[in-house]
């Protein structure tokens, strides 16, 4: 019988892991307990509901065209409630104010309330599940010369700050009512294509913004603010105002958190190194993670080396409690709910890879000076039934074993997907 294989497999994997000194029960205990928050983004290409024109501007493109995009937020709503069912454990949803959902007419950026995420956040209290929102500095007529809160034009800039504000005061409302602390993530693509001669200016002004933004009364308890870095966007190539610098002194000196994209730094610079440094000056961080291929591609997120060794930097230096783990990926190719599965999944499955590790046996190799042990052991270890803990864990979740998702994808598409214009 199919049960008792798994069960049988599990057992199995358990002896082998206790030989390193690993308890498996006690991981998919710690493992239960993390939310990944699942980023709405990749179920209709960054298109949000405000209009149909799609994601625009902001340096940031998702190609391919799959059919089957999320047309409104109920149809979001149906796509991530059977990604849901398809992921082992509980987790979040991510929003962007383009998700605004209000009856009649979409309310400009600088006047949406909570009431216009009501819905939302409904929604969120059936599935049990916590929110995290992102203004939506893109994809608006303020935003095409690729200038928001560090443009020049002072109406333009104080249009941004009152989104800013606003979206704050939405992530509150969340997270009061949600009952788990709201992370509102601030990322902006200001930055010039070419070469720049004034980059001081818009930092300063970029610098005042989030002051005034940051100004506005919000319960810290309900709302937690972050701030994105990026090193290039398409038509930012030369200058970004908010690059990884500026924000890291804006975080520390604020107390804000930082948010590390795994896409927004050189190609060969992985964000894993940088987790145990900003954390000695941050009491908080939040991740990006995504999959950058040559460049920041946003590519769906699968169990690669940078991926593990994210979840090991998170496990090894105790900081589970101190990040918050976002996806950022969005990708027109393929079915989106499948991108969403593999995704979530594949970072779930690096969480587990890192809490099964037997750290304090490597740990005391390097006190030790015994670096051929912590390399021999390393590999060794890459070996052990990760997949038997991996598939025990989803059929005690209630989740399809393997790939037996993919099954339940397809089905999804071709009765209601495939169904949409
Ligand atoms: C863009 C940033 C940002 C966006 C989302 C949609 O480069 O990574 O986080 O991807 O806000
Ligand atoms: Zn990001």
């Amino acid at each position: 019988m199919e049960l008792t294989r798994i069960e049988r497999a599990y057992q199995w994997a358990r002896d082998r892991y206790l030989e390193f000194g690993v308890r498996v029960d006690d991981a998919l205990e710690q493992l239960r307990r993390i939310a990944v928050s699942v980023h709405c983004w990749q179920g209709d290409d960054v298109g949000g509901f405000e209009s149909d024109q799609g994601l625009s501007g902001g340096g940031i493109m998702a190609t391919g065209s799959y059919p089957g995009r999320a047309r409104n937020p109920d149809e979001l709503r149906s796509d991530a409630e059977k990604a849901f069912s398809l992921i082992p454990g509980k987790h979040r949803f991510n929003l962007h104010a383009i998700y605004q959902e209000g009856d009649g007419k979409p309310a400009d950026r600088d006047q949406i309330q909570p009431a216009q995420f009501q819905r939302w956040i409904d929604w969120a209290k059936e599935l049990k599940i916590g929110l995290d929102f992102n203004p939506t500095f893109f994809s608006h007529p303020n935003a095409a010369d690729g200038f928001t809160l560090s443009s020049r034009d002072e109406g333009v800039r104080r249009f941004w700050v009152d989104h800013g504000i606003a979206c704050r005061k939405i992530g509150e409302a969340m997270g009061k009512q949600l009952g788990t602390p709201c992370v509102t993530n601030v990322w902006i693509p200001d930055g010039s294509k070419d070469v720049t001669i004034d980059r001081k200016g818009p930092r300063l002004l970029l610098k005042k913004s989030l002051d005034e933004m940051f100004a506005a009364a919000v319960d810290p308890q309900a709302n937690r603010d972050a701030v994105e870095s990026k090193l290039f966007g398409i038509g930012s190539e030369t200058y970004v105002v908010g690059s990884h610098e500026f924000y890291l002194g804006y975080a520390v000196r604020n107390k804000k958190l930082l948010c590390l994209d795994a896409g927004h730094f050189h190609p060969t610079e992985t964000i894993a190194d940088k987790i145990s440094s900003v954390l000695l000056y941050l009491d908080e961080i939040l991740l990006h993670v995504s999959r950058g291929i040559r460049w920041d591609s946003d590519h769906v997120v699968i169990l690669n080396d940078d991926l593990r060794a994210i979840a090991e930097e998170l496990v090894r230096g105790d900081f589970l409690d101190r990040v918050h783990i976002g996806l950022d990926f969005f990708d027109a190719s393929i079915n989106r709910v499948a991108a969403w599965v593999i995704g979530v999944r594949a970072m779930i499955k690096a969480l587990l890879a890192a809490l099964l590790e037997p750290t304090p046996l490597l740990r005391q190799c390097e006190v030790d000076g015994d670096f051929t042990g912590r390399l021999a052991l390393v590999e060794e270890v890459k070996t052990l039934p990760l997949g038997a803990v991996w598939d025990y864990y989803c059929l005690k979740e209630g989740v399809p074993v393997g790939r037996k998702w993919l099954g339940e994808v397809r089905q999804y598409e071709s009765e209601v997907l495939s169904r949409r214009g």
